[in-house]
């Protein structure tokens, strides 16, 4: 693990299948002659689901960006937003070993024939799972390169019958203060709730992870299961979720209501309309010194421009 996440491996490495097999093999002896559990102190497994926390198998998505490198292991893990376990950056690599991650279902209701609920290990056999490696930017102006693990949304569709009233999606966040200390503090109106067009959600960039790097997603990364956007900013991708619901009418979201004049519905990242208090032209890699210039929703416009046509992306911030 701690070869793995060294910040030199390049992304070609890093998304070889065989190359993870033959790692794991490795890890697994190395693990063996260490004691598993002095190798994992050593990495800090207080924020680690802990053994058998690889995926096998991964099918490495075309979908995926190679012109970036890989933001390190280390820097995705410790400086993070979610609010749930304390508002400073840090604060989810501290506090989220508290959350527990099995039992664990989802349910989805809603717009839809017959509501259901499933448990996430059901969740997990629904399809291949995938490497995407994303770019992702944050609404705070730093970004990252991610190798996600997970699969299409749009498999969730094959599972339930939407009626013809479905045009939004919700996702809910887990909201439980037992397990989340800051929920109990108004920080935003808990649960944390996000939403998307239902095409946006059909999306073949939008996905599901279950996972990063090619192991169990951590928790403070938002397991076991969260939602990745990558032409929007971070905040629509919502952690740890519990209920999936379908709508008719576009949903208020926790950051529209924490803030109308700075956090609209679409939320696509778009340098051209600046934050109300700063400015989105530029961003900065963790890990790394010298900004760049953010690029239209983040890069992925070719893809996925052609969903607003004729929309004003000003006023539909
Ligand atoms: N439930 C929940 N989901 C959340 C957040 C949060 O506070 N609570 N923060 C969002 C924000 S602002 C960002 S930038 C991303 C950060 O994800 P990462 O820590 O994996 O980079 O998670 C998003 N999802
Ligand atoms: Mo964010």
């Amino acid at each position: 693990m701690l070869i793995r996440h060294a910040p030199t491996i390049a992304s070609s490495e890093i998304t070889d299948p065989q190359v993870y097999a033959g790692r794991r093999d490795f890890m697994r002896n190395l693990a063996v002659s260490l004691g598993a559990a002095s190798l994992g102190l050593a990495h800090g497994a207080e924020s680690r689901e802990g053994q058998g926390s690889q995926f096998g198998n991964l099918v490495s998505s075309p979908l995926s960006t190679r012109d970036d490198k890989l933001t390190p292991y280390k820097s995705m893990t410790t400086y993070g937003n979610f609010y749930e376990f304390g508002p400073d950056k840090d604060s989810p690599a501290k506090n989220a070993h508290r959350l527990r991650t099995r039992p664990w279902t989802v349910t989805i209701d809603g717009e839809v024939k017959t509501p259901k609920t499933f448990a996430i290990d059901d969740i997990l056999k629904w399809a291949p799972l995938e490497e995407r490696i994303y770019r992702m930017r944050c609404v705070e102006g730093w970004s990252a390169v991610v190798p996600w693990v997970g699969f299409p949304f749009s498999e969730l569709l094959k599972r339930v019958e939407l009626t013809g009233n479905a045009r939004f999606v919700e996702f809910w966040s887990l909201a439980d203060p037992e397990q989340m200390p800051y929920v109990r503090i108004p920080l935003l109106d808990w649960p944390y709730i996000e939403a998307l067009r239902l095409d946006e959600a059909r999306h073949p960039l939008t996905i599901f992870a279950v996972g990063m790097y090619g192991e169990v997603m951590p928790k403070q990364n938002g397991a076991p299961l969260r939602l990745i956007v990558p032409w929007k900013y971070g905040f629509k991708g919502a952690k740890s979720i519990v209920r999936i619901r379908f709508v008719e009418k576009q949903p208020q979201t926790a950051w529209m209501k924490a803030g109308p004049d700075e956090y609209g519905f679409y939320s696509n990242v778009n340098p051209d309309v600046p934050h109300r208090r700063w400015s989105q032209a530029n961003e900065r890699r963790l890990g790394e010194f010298l900004k760049r210039k953010t690029l239209p929703f983040n890069g992925y416009a070719e893809q996925v421009a052609s969903l607003y046509a004729g929309m004003d992306l000003r006023k539909n911030f």
